[in-house]
C-alpha cells in the first residue's frame, strides 16, 4: 500500500463501491480512498469531489481536483493552490441523459405539450396550427461537449440547428456563431433556445429581458445550464407579455426553487429539479481512470479546466 499515490473520493457509499471495485480492477498502482479523515495526506495526489472541502492544504501533494458534474462553477478555485489542476466530468453517462432530457424538452416544445397541457386543465378539446421539425429553428448556447451531444440527437427530426460559442467552431450540419457581435443574429433565427453555457462572470445574468427580446415572437427556452444564467423576472414578464412561449427550466436560482415562487405555478412553465443529467459512476470511473493514466504518463487530460476562463 505504501508508496502509492492514493486517488481521495469525497462523494456518497453507493457511487464510491463502483469506483472502489474499477480502481483495483484497472489502475491497482493508485490507491483508493474514500475517507477523507483516514487518508495519508501526503499520499493523496487526486480528489474527485463536488465542492471544495475543508483543510484542503493538508493534501500537500495534491495535483488534480476532478469535478463529480460536468459543471465546475460550485469550486471556489481561489481556495485551490495555482498548481492543482481542475478537471470536469466528460463521460458517456453525462452526454446520454442530456441528449434524452434536451430531445425531450425540445419535442415538448415543437409539438406545444405545455399548450396542451394547459388546455387539458380547461377542457378544452382544440387543435393548434401544426409547425414542421425544418420550419423550427433550434440554437444553443454553449457548443461544448453537452451541446454537441444533443445536437447530435436532434439533428435527424431536421429541425435547422445553430450554436453561439465565445471562440469561433466549426460543426457540419449546425450554423456556428461566436461572441458578442454575432449574437443577435444567432437569436433572430432561434425559435427555441437551449442555454448549455457554463456558470462563469460572463454568462451570470445572461438570459435577461434584452435578450428575449432579440429571440422572434413566439420563441421558447430550455434552460438546463444554471440557475443564475436566468433572470426569473425577466423570463416571466416576458412570458406574461406572450413574446416568449413556453419554458422547460431544469435548473433554478435558488435550489430548490421556494415555495410560492411564481415559476412554479406559470401555466407556461416545465419545471423539473435539476435532473436532466447526473454522472453516471460506471462510465465515470472509466473517464478518471482514463485521465489520472494520462495525466501520469504527461498527456493531456480530458476535460481539464481553464482556471483563469473558469469552465
Ligand atoms: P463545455 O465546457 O464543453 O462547453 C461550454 C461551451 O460554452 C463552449 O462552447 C464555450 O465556448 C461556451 N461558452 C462559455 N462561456 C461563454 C461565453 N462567455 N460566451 C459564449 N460562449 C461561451 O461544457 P459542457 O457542454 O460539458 O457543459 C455545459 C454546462 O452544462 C456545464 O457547465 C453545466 O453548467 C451544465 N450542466 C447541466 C446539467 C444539468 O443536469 N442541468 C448537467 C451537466 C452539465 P468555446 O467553445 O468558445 O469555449
Ligand atoms: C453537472 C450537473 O454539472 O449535474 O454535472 O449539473
Amino acid at each position: 500500500m505504501s508508496g502509492r499515490p492514493v486517488f481521495l473520493f469525497n462523494s456518497d457509499a453507493a457511487r464510491g463501491a463502483v469506483f472502489r471495485e474499477a480502481f483495483a480492477r484497472h489502475l491497482p498502482e493508485v490507491a483508493f480512498a474514500d475517507d477523507m479523515e483516514t487518508a495519508d495526506p501526503d499520499a493523496v495526489r487526486y480528489l474527485m469531489t463536488w465542492t471544495v472541502p475543508g483543510r484542503l492544504d493538508r493534501f500537500r501533494r495534491l495535483e488534480v481536483v476532478f469535478s463529480i458534474g460536468a459543471g465546475v462553477d460550485q469550486f471556489d478555485t481561489t481556495a485551490l493552490p495555482p498548481g492543482v489542476a481542475v478537471v470536469r466530468m466528460v463521460e458517456d453517462g453525462i452526454a446520454r441523459m442530456m441528449q434524452e432530457y434536451v430531445a425531450l424538452a425540445v419535442l415538448a416544445l415543437h409539438r406545444d405539450w405545455p399548450a396542451y397541457a394547459e388546455q387539458q386543465g380547461r377542457e378544452v378539446w382544440r387543435a393548434r396550427p401544426p409547425r414542421q421539425a425544418g420550419e423550427r429553428r433550434v440554437g444553443f448556447l454553449g457548443l461544448g461537449v453537452l451541446a454537441q451531444a444533443a445536437m447530435e440527437r436532434l439533428a435527424p427530426f431536421g429541425f435547422p440547428l445553430a450554436g453561439w460559442s465565445r471562440s469561433p467552431r466549426a460543426l457540419a450540419g449546425v450554423d456556428c456563431f461566436h461572441g458578442a457581435d454575432q449574437l443577435p443574429a444567432f437569436l433572430a433565427r432561434t425559435d427555441i433556445l437551449v442555454c448549455l453555457l457554463p456558470l462563469t462572470n460572463e454568462t451570470r445574468g445572461f438570459l435577461d429581458a434584452a435578450l428575449f427580446g432579440r429571440l422572434p415572437q413566439g420563441a421558447a427556452l430550455v434552460h438546463v445550464g444554471r440557475g443564475p444564467q436566468l433572470d426569473a423576472h425577466a423570463l416571466l414578464s416576458s412570458l406574461d407579455a406572450g413574446h416568449l412561449s413556453a419554458a422547460v427550466l431544469d435548473v433554478t436560482d435558488p435550489e430548490p426553487l421556494p415555495p410560492g415562487h411564481p415559476l412554479w405555478r406559470h401555466p407556461k412553465v416545465v419545471i423539473t429539479p435539476h435532473v436532466a443529467s447526473v454522472t453516471q459512476p460506471g462510465t465515470a470511473v472509466r473517464a478518471v481512470i482514463d485521465n489520472i493514466r494520462r495525466h501520469r504518463s504527461g498527456q493531456p487530460m480530458i476535460g481539464l479546466v481553464d482556471r483563469a476562463r473558469g469552465y
